[in-house]
């Protein structure tokens, strides 16, 4: 069943990730992260070299990806901003050079239109938008593309999200912040079909908000449109564990499952290899829940 499913949407990418294709697939799709920024939370300058992130991409093909997410700036709290012509110059050789050597899907994280237009031109197949297309050009690009995009939610910026974020109402506060950007989207151009929703574990959220939003995964159900998953190696796991960055792999797995289990249909990870065995333990016992 795992694998009938993930053959069927190989068929035709972009229509598999409408909602209508993903909502018959019994188990996530597993995107790998692949920073190629010196100053990323986790692998930061592990994979800043061209030869480094090419050895990195052939593993994550090794071990069971399904997407590959590249990001040229680092997200994390207190990251340095790069600029377009940096960020450009970072994604877009290794985009090329994945696309004419390999057959893999592509997704690129940026919030900057220029780096959205080129990747789309050189055959990105996602783009993933911690900033959901709020930047000056952004709803644009995406509206002249058939390219899929995941709009994740964020309270404040990178730099101060983390200092205190509040919400009347976690979940209502968020769907109503979806509602706002497909809104948006659909009056570019924009069809929700082609929309993904992401949380945003981690962007303004404290402990108790990550694992709350984890746990009612499922209450964005009713948007209709999917739901991927981003928690890896997260200071929810590291927080609440004690552990270090590179000791969070139990509690990534955990959180990888729960959200599968909470019908996520993408689960971005650093550790693919495991991520892809834990899902596959979970969909042969899927199989027995009646
Ligand atoms: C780029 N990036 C870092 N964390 C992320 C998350 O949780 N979701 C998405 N979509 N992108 C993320």
């Amino acid at each position: 069943m795992y694998f009938l499913n993930k053959l069927n949407l190989y068929k035709d990418f972009k229509m598999a990730l409408t909602n209508k294709y993903f909502s018959s697939l019994t188990q996530p799709l597993v995107m790998g992260i692949l920073n190629i920024t010196p100053d990323s939370f986790s692998d930061g300058g592990k994979f800043a070299s061209f030869d480094n992130a090419l050895k990195q991409v052939q593993k994550m093909i090794d071990d069971g990806v399904d997407i590959i997410d590249i990001g040229g700036e680092s997200t994390r709290p207190g990251a340095v901003e790069v600029s377009e012509a940096d960020e450009l110059a970072r994604v877009i050789p290794l985009l090329k050079a994945i696309k004419t050597n390999y057959d893999i899907k592509v997704s690129i994280d940026t919030s900057k239109a220029a780096v959205m237009a080129q990747s789309i031109e050189q055959g990105a197949d996602i783009i993933n938008d911690v900033r959901a297309l709020q930047n000056e050009g952004c709803l644009n690009v995406l509206a002249n593309s058939d390219v899929p995009v995941c709009l994740m939610h964020m309270q404040g910026l990178p730099r101060t999200m983390q200092n205190n974020p509040q919400y009347s109402d976690l979940i209502g506060d968020i769907k109503q912040f979806f509602i706002e950007r497909i809104e948006a989207c659909e009056q570019a151009g924009i069809n929700q079909n082609r929309i993904i929703l992401d949380p945003g574990f981690g962007f303004g959220k404290t402990l108790e908000q990550n694992y709350q939003l984890l746990a009612q995964l499922h209450k964005f159900d009713d948007l209709g449109l999917s739901i991927l998953s981003g928690t890896s190696r997260k200071s929810m796991i590291g927080n609440l564990l004690e552990r270090k960055v590179d000791e969070r792999l139990a509690g990534s797995l955990t959180t990888a499952i729960i959200a599968a289990q909470q019908q996520a249909k993408i689960i971005r990870v650093h550790d693919v290899k495991e991520t892809v065995d834990a899902l596959k333990v979970l969909a042969i016992t899927q199989k027995y829940q009646y």
